[in-house]
């Protein structure tokens, strides 16, 4: 529960703000923030990133910038940089992407040409915009070649993803998912990969914390390039990053007069063919997050998350919701809505009226349109942040399916939990809201 007022010089200068975001801060202080892709970052997070560090201008790289003063800069962005490689054990990190399809945009510029293929999970079984999907740059630049989770188990086959990639030969394979609660093989999609000669890339924005705290397999040793943001299991700014191998395993089938190798074509990407200056601000409070994320108490954070999710995962599935997969080995749960008479959009829409913040999401196979689905995803990196285990859980299950189980007729279940939630979430220490 927010238990003071933050933000002294704006409540003077502009209230008007200053009220917005406290009522936001109020609003998420008294809710369950269990969209899978959010959390919440630490204060030290968002002191470096509210810094006077938004004042420079730093366009370049560490030891090469187009303005000068950036010698504490360079500082900085080395440090994120070192910090990010040793939580992955990359070859080569870049910090600079203003956020994941940013850097997922870069990637494609370092590796790609127009036209060709490129494997990826549509958007509507749990991929991301990035990965090929027709309305985004991807699917217009690019011709997708579509794979996905089973409709009817929910997981992925990767005999079958060989299959396709076998016949279709991509330039570049995307591993990566928005909603897919179950463990990635990435040696499996590197075999492929290896057998049709395509750039492995794994998207890991969802669960780069999960990796960072060694709660799922790392991909880093096994792809071409890693992605990601760095806002959501990562606890820090809202940013992205890309890590790549240095050397280009195919530069003499596809880049053969190219003076740069891999590494050099992925920062190259990012500056200065996409972006301009670097936000040194979000830098600073992804060095921050980095750093927080190296603690074994990290690692602790991690493992909870995954046991909160599994939990839930029990408890819903015992009172009779399907989770699509059967389950979850992350932060994430799908719940497979396609048997009920309400939609996801429905179920969304009153979990969140009674403070279980949530949202649609389409679930592999699903009929129904993408503006309502048959399908919410839920995660618990932002609950377990705020310090729930297990027990917390059936506490929270029990919630969702008092309110779900009085659809359509569902306000007084939604209210009487609403009130429940909210003296619930003052037993918590939130971090980056409550002192
Ligand atoms: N918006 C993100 C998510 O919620 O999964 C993906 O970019």
């Amino acid at each position: 529960m927010l238990k003071s007022e933050r933000y002294p010089h704006l409540k003077v200068t502009d209230p008007e703000v200053y009220d917005l975001i406290y009522r936001q801060a109020a609003y998420e202080g008294s809710t369950l923030k269990m969209i899978a892709s959010e959390n919440y970052a630490s204060f030290s997070v968002l002191e470096a990133t509210g810094s006077s560090l938004t004042n420079k201008y730093c366009e370049g790289y560490p030891g090469a910038r187009y303005y000068e003063g950036n010698a504490v800069c360079d500082e900085i962005e080395n440090l994120a940089i070192n910090r990010l490689k040793a939580l992955f054990g990359a070859e080569h990190a870049n910090v600079q992407p203003l956020s994941g399809s940013p850097a997922n945009s870069a990637v494609y510029r370092a590796i790609m040409k127009p036209g060709e293929k490129v494997m990826g999970i549509p958007v509507d079984f749990g991929g991301h915009l990035t990965h090929g999907w027709k309305v985004n740059f991807s699917g217009k630049d690019y011709v997708q070649v579509p794979f996905g989770p089973s409709p009817e188990t929910g997981v992925l086959d990767y005999d079958q993803i060989r299959e396709i990639a076998l016949r279709e030969r991509p330039r570049m394979i995307w591993c990566g998912t928005t909603a897919y609660p179950r463990t990635i093989h990435y040696d499996r999609f590197a075999a492929i990969a290896e057998e049709v000669g395509a750039y492995l890339v794994a998207d890991i924005a969802h669960i780069s914390g999960l990796i960072a705290g060694g709660a799922h397999p790392n991909p880093t040793p096994y792809c071409d390039i890693v992605s990601s943001t760095t806002h959501k299991m990562m606890r820090g700014p809202r940013s992205g990053f890309i890590l790549s191998k240095i050397e280009d395993r195919y530069q003499e089938k596809y880049y053969p007069t190219s003076k740069n190798n891999l590494a050099k074509r992925v920062d190259r990407a990012v500056f200065p063919t996409l972006q301009g200056g670097p936000h040194m601000n979000v830098i600073a409070g992804m060095a921050v997050a980095f750093g927080e994320a190296a603690q074994d108490s990290f690692k602790d954070y991690a493992h909870q998350v995954v046991k909160n999710a599994r939990k839930l995962g029990e408890y819903l599935m015992e009172h009779g919701i399907r989770l699509a997969s059967g389950g979850t080995d992350t932060h994430m749960l799908l719940l497979d809505l396609r048997d009920k008479e309400y939609t996801g959009k429905d179920a969304a829409e009153a979990l969140a009226r009674g403070g279980i913040i949530a949202n649609f999401n389409t679930v592999p196979g699903d009929t129904r349109k993408p503006t309502v689905t048959s399908g919410v995803r839920m995660g618990t990196p932002g609950i377990t942040s705020m310090g729930m285990k297990e027990d917390d859980m059936l506490k929270v299950g029990e919630w969702i399916v008092r309110i779900l189980n009085a659809l359509p007729n569902s306000e007084t279940a939604e209210n009487s939990v609403r009130k429940e939630i909210a003296d619930f979430c003052t037993q918590f220490q939130i971090p980056g809201l409550d002192d």
